[in-house]
Order: C-alpha cells, then sequence, then structure tokens
C-alpha cells in the first residue's frame, strides 16, 4: 500500500500526543493556583462554546496516573504537555506555590516511570490573571521578566528530568486571536497593540532561550510555531508574488525571528508605513539574535492560499488611470488599511482542491510534507511536529468509538511526514494532538481530538470516563512498528 522506497523512521523516534493545562487539568483553584486569563475570559458571556470553561475540564490534575497509565499502555514514547504559569507562580512573579510545581515534578516522574520521555511546553496561552491586570499582560515589558522568572523556577527544578523544552505554542494564533479578533483573551481588536505584544513575546521567547542554555545546556529548548504553507492560487505571477507575501506575513515573521532574530522586510516596511511597526529598545535585536533555539517545534493542521488582492488590484489600475488625469484614489483609509495591513500584500481565498473537515478546516497531508521541507530548508533545525490531528464529533456506543476517519486523517498526514524524511527532513518526533479528548478552547467538547474518548459534555461532566477509540488501537500498532505498516 505504501512506497517501498521509503526510508524507514529512525530508530528512536519519538511517537507521542500533545495536550495542554487548561484543555486537560481542571483543578482552577485547586492547591493554590491563581486563576490565567483563560479563566476569566472563559467566563465572559457569548465566548465559548455554549459558555464551556476549564475549571473541571477531563480533570487530568487528578486522573494523570490514570491516563499515563493509558499512555504507557499504548506504548507511547513521548508526552507534550503544558504548565500552567498561575498553578507554580499564582500571581504570574513573586511566591512561587511548591504544590503546584510538585504536581508537575510527580507528573514528569510518572511518565519516565514508562520511559515516556516528557515534552514540557511553557506557555500554551494561559497567562496569570494578575500580569493582565498589573502590566497589560503581553503589552507590557514587565511580562518578559516575570516570563524569565518563572522559567528560571522551571528550569531549576525540573532541568534535569526533561530533554525537550517548548517556549511558546503558537505565538501566532494567540496573537491574531487575541489581539486582533476579540476570540481569545484579551480580547482585544487593534494591530498596533498586536503587533508590540508581539513583539514582547519574542523578546519573552529569546530570553528564556537565552537562559535555558545558560543552565541546562545539555538539553534542547525551542518554540512551537502553527506553521501552514502558502499556496498561490493560480500561477498568474500576481497570485506567485501574493502567496510569497502571505508566507511572509503569516509565517517568516515569526520563524525569521526565531531562527534568524530579525524581521522579515518586507513585512517590516508594510507596518511601519501604516505606523503599526512594533517599538524597538535598544538591545531588542541583540537578544533576539543571540538566542537559537535547538529544534523548531511545529504544530500542522492546515495552509492556505493566496491572489492577489482585489482591493490592489484597484489601486495599481487608478494610478495607472492616474498618469491619464483620472482621480487614483480607490484604496482604504490609512487607519482601516492599518486594521487589515496585509491589505496590498495578499488576499486569502479557497483552495479549490482541497476538502474540508466539519469545522472547516481544510485537509491537507501533501501540505504537510510541504510544510516540513519548507521549514526545514530555511532554517536548518531539526522539526519535532508538536501537534497534528483532526477535530471531529465522535460517537460512543457501548464503550466503542468507530473513529475510522481519524485513522485516516492520521495515516494520510504520517504518510507524508515519512515522505518529507525520505526527502531529508529532520523529524524528531510527532505529537499528535491530542492524547485524551479535552476541552478545544472555542468549541467545547464536540470538536474532539483524542484517542482517548472523555465521557462528558458541555452540559454533564458525567464520570469522565475514559474510553479506548479505534484509533488508539491503531496507532498502538503504528508505535510498535515504528511507522505504518507496509
Ligand atoms: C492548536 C492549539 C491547541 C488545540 C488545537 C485544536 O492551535 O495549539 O491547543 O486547541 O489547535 O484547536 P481547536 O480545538 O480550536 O480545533
Amino acid at each position: 500500500m505504501y512506497h517501498k522506497e521509503l526510508d524507514p523512521f529512525p530508530a528512536n523516534f519519538l511517537w507521542g500526543a500533545a495536550s495542554a493545562a487548561y484543555q486537560i487539568e481542571g483543578a482552577w483553584q485547586a492547591d493554590g493556583k491563581g486563576p490565567s486569563i483563560w479563566d476569566t475570559f472563559s467566563k465572559l458571556p457569548g465566548k465559548t462554546y455554549l459558555g464551556t470553561n476549564g475549571d473541571v475540564a477531563v480533570d487530568h490534575y487528578h486522573r494523570f496516573r490514570e491516563d499515563i497509565q493509558l499512555m504507557a499502555e499504548m506504548g507511547l514514547k513521548t508526552y507534550r504537555f503544558s504548565v500552567a504559569w498561575s498553578r507554580v507562580m499564582p500571581d504570574g512573579e513573586g511566591a512561587v506555590n511548591e504544590a503546584g510545581l510538585a504536581f508537575y515534578e510527580e507528573l514528569v516522574d510518572e511518565l519516565r516511570r514508562y520511559q515516556i520521555e516528557p515534552v514540557l511546553t511553557l506557555y500554551h496561552w494561559d497567562l496569570p490573571q494578575a500580569l493582565q491586570d498589573k502590566y497589560n499582560g503581553w503589552e507590557g515589558r514587565e511580562t518578559i521578566a516575570a516570563f524569565k522568572s518563572y522559567c528560571r523556577v522551571l528550569f531549576e527544578r525540573l532541568g534535569s528530568k526533561v530533554t525537550y523544552w517548548v517556549t511558546m505554542n503558537e505565538q501566532n494564533v494567540l496573537t491574531s486571536l487575541g489581539y486582533r479578533w476579540e476570540l481569545h483573551p484579551p480580547n482585544v481588536a487593534d494591530t498596533k497593540r498586536m503587533f508590540q505584544a508581539n513583539h514582547h513575546l519574542n523578546l519573552a521567547n529569546a530570553d528564556a532561550i537565552a537562559l535555558f542554555h545558560e543552565l541546562v545546556p545539555t538539553r534542547k529548548i525551542g518554540p512551537s510555531f502553527g506553521y501552514g504553507p502558502m499556496y498561490p492560487l493560480r500561477a498568474d505571477p500576481n497570485d506567485v508574488l501574493a502567496a510569497e507575501n502571505g508566507e511572509a506575513f503569516n509565517n517568516s515573521w515569526w520563524l525569521d525571528v526565531y531562527c534568524k532574530g530579525k524581521y522579515p522586510k518586507v513585512i517590516w516596511k508594510q507596518l511601519e508605513a501604516l505606523g503599526i511597526a512594533p517599538q524597538l529598545l535598544e538591545g531588542d535585536l541583540e537578544l533576539l539574535k543571540r538566542a537559537k533555539p535547538d529544534f523548531l517545534g511545529i504544530n500542522y493542521y492546515h495552509g492556505g492560499t493566496a491572489a492577489q488582492n482585489t482591493l490592489e488590484k484597484e489601486r495599481i489600475a487608478s494610478q495607472e488611470k492616474a498618469f491619464s488625469g483620472i482621480d487614483p484614489y480607490l484604496m482604504q483609509p490609512k487607519d482601516q488599511q492599518a486594521q487589515t495591513p496585509e491589505t496590498v500584500l495578499f488576499q486569502s481565498v479557497e483552495n479549490p482542491y482541497l476538502e474540508k473537515t466539519d469545522w472547516g478546516w481544510e485537509i491537507d497531508p501533501v501540505g504537510f510534507r510541504v510544510a516540513l521541507r519548507r521549514v526545514s530548508d530555511r532554517y536548518d533545525l531539526p522539526i519535532f511536529v508538536t501537534e497534528n490531528g483532526l477535530g471531529a464529533i465522535d460517537l460512543e456506543k457501548d464503550g466503542k468509538v468507530h473513529d475510522s476517519y481519524r485513522i485516516d486523517y492520521l495515516a494520510q498526514h504520517i504518510l507524508e511526514m515519512q515522505k518529507a524524511i525520505t526527502d531529508g527532513v529532520t523529524v524528531i518526533g510527532y505529537c499528535a494532538w491530542s492524547f485524551t479528548d479535552l476541552l478545544s478552547w472555542l468549541n467545547g467538547y464536540k470538536k474532539r481530538y483524542g484517542f482517548v474518548y472523555v465521557d462528558r459534555d458541555e452540559e454533564d461532566e458525567k464520570e469522565l470516563t475514559r474510553i479506548k477509540k479505534d484509533s488508539y488501537y491503531w496507532y498502538q500498532e503504528v508505535i510498535q512498528n515504528n511507522g505504518l505498516r507496509k
């Protein structure tokens, strides 16, 4: 069934699954934990699906041993989880909550007991509310220092037990949903503020990496980026250029900073012209240049497609007319453009070749190979796939969940990853999203991703029973075979 000449997966390939603290732990006020911006935001009316929040989630905080038992039985080689900052430092800085820290140490120890390699994410979106209140969250430079102090605590306590560390999860997603689209906390719609907060996140990322290399020089650290390759809609050079712009705006804007320590010029100039480029202070660029990740975490769900922006087309046409004396000004006013800074660069369009999930996300396994190839060619770092998976409505009946659609999705993506490895890309590991079902940020328990079904819904927590789906047994075999069966 699969191509015979594909390279095998490396012998020590890390087959895994991923999660995030807010989405699984629950216990939102247990043992001294402080509130996070998600605890607050999810309680604003109308912000999440049927008003769901992470107060209980799938109660992993109290059931982590049972969950790890299931991972061990499956044969999982690695498990990616995130630390809730406000469990470790309830106010985001200052006093450390020993009970919170001890929880993560026990979790790591339990994973190690079963030879499951822990991958620890330092920031998966749940900023301590105290920092939002005190410093305006990531808009205040003080939050960079607070992050560094929190990282230091974890590096000192767990540096000898955890090999792979992730700094920021999907900085691109958190900034655009949080500061542009008002879909995540802090519920802002302002691109100038977004780019400033984003710059501070870059500095926090760099600071954490630099500190890590000083304190834990033998281990590995890097950010996890939500990468989607941009395609041109047509071979029309204008669309190809638009796709280049889209790639720079959606991807290189972060990846170049992480890996090369600089912002891509084409986007910087555009933001500057619109008055929304972030303010840089002396020393910022030096710090960004100094801190190099050891690997790149890639979360892959889908890419994007670009066409020349129609507004831009009109602008060019009107300029041409201007030479013959006709009013050239058809463009949006500058302040409006500042809110959609990509207007002159590209327009996002649907890809006519791809099917979609029930939530409208394109399904594009070949795009995964393209993604791995592009990122590897550009940045020459080992890649750790820290998320990939299918969100779907799963039906449980008599203790069974027949999720053949998820198996198909994952098999197609794993095959493309193997092709990318055969092409020459270095991939350390692959974490499917997710191990158990968990709370989707905005889609409650309707949109599920896990290998393990959790019996609860939006209205009723029920018993939170764990039920192995068909995909659980399938992935168990993939791990046993170190890849897909031929
Ligand atoms: C990624 C996030 C994950 C997870 C996943 C699925 O962007 O890093 O935390 O939520 O997307 O997202 P959703 O639940 O919205 O489908």
